[in-house]
């Protein structure tokens, strides 16, 4: 493939020079290129072709024992001063980090060929587009990327002679755990990634790229780069309303994006779309409104507990021209998790690739094993997901694991107190034991480890966008929580599907049709707005889910409360001087609000 940008040119032959391949093949997306690295793939053993008839076009591949996830504690966040990571980020100086690596990374690819990978996030030429090229000796990154952005000639053509793209270099070195870095230079565009080959370390258009560095130039530019999933509701008369919405990894953001709403509404007439699972690229438009993007083209979803109940549509995703990580192959060369269904194949390989015994009590698939699917295999994609102009925001939700403080759903009183919602943002670990409850980890709009500045900048950032556009037009904010727990540790409300009757609610507010009660905390349902009466749940033994459950967990307590205000408190103090006022006084209106009779 020709290119004739300069500064592309410049930077393969940069990496060339640092890295020492045999050779250099560009990516062009054609489907001979990308069969002909299958093949060289699975005559490698770097992939396993899996059972065609059943999985046509899938493949298979196993990480290193030792490099099974995103590795927070070798992330750096390496801007030229300390304070523009601000402390919820590690640091590296630049100049240290540059040179570091080098060391580590020259001349490892000598013996290995070097791929070059011009890809966009978000729809080529979109105004919400953004390109990078990812160099990588992985051919699994290769094909991951393929997956999960838009590659090849066409991205080079978008770039023309410009210098605006995201360099990522990536080697995987030795997978040495003591030399693994992950490190991004937000005021270079630049990436860098080294003894790794787990997808979130090394697809470096995803977290890397789509969110730490794109967060640190929606800043700059006016734009937001956020950790959320985007989806449509499809009402009975047929007009949709698009909701993003942020939770913690591992809270079920997949699940929520392709949700199928209950029978009785499927019935009028209600659907759900999926516009993305995962990051959502924000912008304001024309008419003064946000729309979103999603700059992604695939979902890299956790296998684990994903079936034909808790998210059909993602299993239909993996259906095809999916690669799989980490989790059991078959005899039959087909893919097994738990979760999966209740039948665990014999003589299968686990994600290790020993033989695996299900009467064992070892899991057989990773915990964090993954599919890599095209978006475009998902049956609730939405007609828009690649609307150049994205889709306009009615509701932005946040989200969180709480077991006793968060309500089902509250709404916040204005954009401020949204963006004070969304920064209190907060996970536990819930024990197993009764009504336990585990350690407090904040993690402001899901974006404590992928915000590529200072989490004091950045929540001013949101403020600021408030003011880009006049109150009416903006995204009503929203908290969420599905994960409330009774004294014996039983989920009170049962999520899933069941989370439309909450979304219903929200869009609801969104148009004025419903009113709700104002508290210390922002606006609680009335529990007959929320419609639950063809609900069919059974919390536990005997005990089916009604009103006075609902009641229960749109209930405050404000002792949790105001335990959490010391806690909030704790979390700005660490952010320090950059803390905007505004949500300084957020938190001590709450607080007073709590504290009066
Ligand atoms: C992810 C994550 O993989 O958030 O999406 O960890
Ligand atoms: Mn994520």
């Amino acid at each position: 493939m020709d290119c004739t940008n300069r500064f592309v040119n410049e930077f393969v032959r940069q990496s060339a020079d640092l890295l020492h391949p045999d050779d250099i093949v560009w990516i062009d997306g054609s489907e001979e290129q990308i069969e002909a690295l299958r093949e060289e793939a699975c005559a490698t053993g770097e992939m396993i072709k899996l059972n065609q008839e059943k999985l046509p076009n899938c493949y298979y591949h196993r990480t290193a024992i030792n490099d099974v996830a995103r590795v927070e504690a070798r992330t750096f966040i390496c801007s030229r001063e300390q304070i523009n990571a601000g402390a919820t980020n590690n640091w590296i100086d630049p100049v240290e980090a540059y040179q570091m690596t080098e060391d580590i990374m020259r001349g490892k690819m000598q013996g290995r060929t070097m791929y070059v990978i011009p890809f966009s996030m978000g729809v080529v030429g979109s105004p919400f587009s953004k390109i990078g090229i990812e160099i990588t000796d992985s051919i699994y990154v290769v094909l991951n990327m393929l997956i999960m952005t838009r590659v090849g000639k066409a991205v080079l053509e978008a770039l023309g002679d410009s210098d605006d793209f995201v360099r990522g270099q990536h080697a995987k070195c030795d997978i040495d755990e003591e030399k693994r870095y992950i490190l991004q230079f937000p005021e270079d565009n630049w990436i860098r990634s080294c003894n790794s080959g787990y997808g979130g370390n090394v697809l470096l258009g995803k977290k890397c790229f789509a969110l730490r560095i794109a967060s640190y130039q929606g800043w700059k530019e006016g734009w937001m780069a956020e950790h959320m999933l985007i989806l449509g509701i499809e009402n009975p008369q047929g007009e949709t309303k698009y909701i993003a919405a942020a939770f913690p990894s591992a809270c079920g953001k997949t699940n929520l994006a392709m949700l199928i709403p209950p029978e009785g509404y499927r019935a009028k007439g209600y659907k759900v779309w999926t516009v993305g699972d995962d990051i959502a690229w924000i912008r304001l438009g024309a008419d003064g409104r946000f729309y979103a993007q999603n700059p992604e083209a695939g979902f890299f979803g956790v296998a684990p507990g994903t079936n034909e109940k808790s998210n059909p549509n993602a299993l239909a995703c993996t259906r095809e021209g999916t690669i799989f990580t980490n989790v059991v192959v078959t005899k039959d060369k087909t893919v097994w998790w738990e979760g999966l269904d209740k039948n665990p194949p014999q003589g299968a390989e686990d994600w290790t690739g020993k033989p695996w015994d299900p009467a064992s009590g070892t899991k057989g698939a990773h915990p964090n094993s993954r599919f890599t699917a095209p978006a475009r295999n998902c049956p609730c994609i939405s007609p828009e997901w690649e609307n150049p102009n994205g889709v306009p925001l009615s509701a932005i939700i946040f989200g969180g694991r709480r077991a006793k403080t968060a309500p089902l759903v509250y709404q916040s009183r204005d954009w401020n107190h949204g963006v004070f919602v969304g920064s209190i943002m907060a996970s536990e670990t819930t024990a197993a034991a009764a009504g336990d409850v585990g350690v407090v980890r904040r993690d402001p709009m899901a974006m404590l480890p992928f915000c590529g500045y200072n989490m004091g900048d950045y929540f001013q950032h949101w403020l600021d966008m408030g003011q880009k556009t006049s109150a009416d037009k903006l995204p009503k904010i929203f908290n969420v929580n599905w994960f409330r727990l009774d004294d014996d540790g039983n989920f009170i409300w049962p999520g899933f599907g069941d989370n439309f009757r909450v979304l219903e609610w929200i869009l609801k507010r969104c148009e004025g049709m419903v009113d709700a009660v104002e508290t210390e905390i922002g606006f609680v349902p009335k529990a007959e707005d929320i419609h639950i009466a063809d609900m069919d749940y059974t919390i536990c033994d005997g005990h089916k889910f009604g009103i006075d459950d609902l009641r229960g967990i749109l209930s405050i307590e404000k002792e949790y409360w105001l335990e959490d205000v010391s806690s909030i408190r704790a979390f700005y103090d660490k952010i320090g001087t950059t803390m905007p006022k505004e949500l300084l006084d957020e938190v001590d209106a709450m607080e007073a609000r709590l504290r009066a009779e």
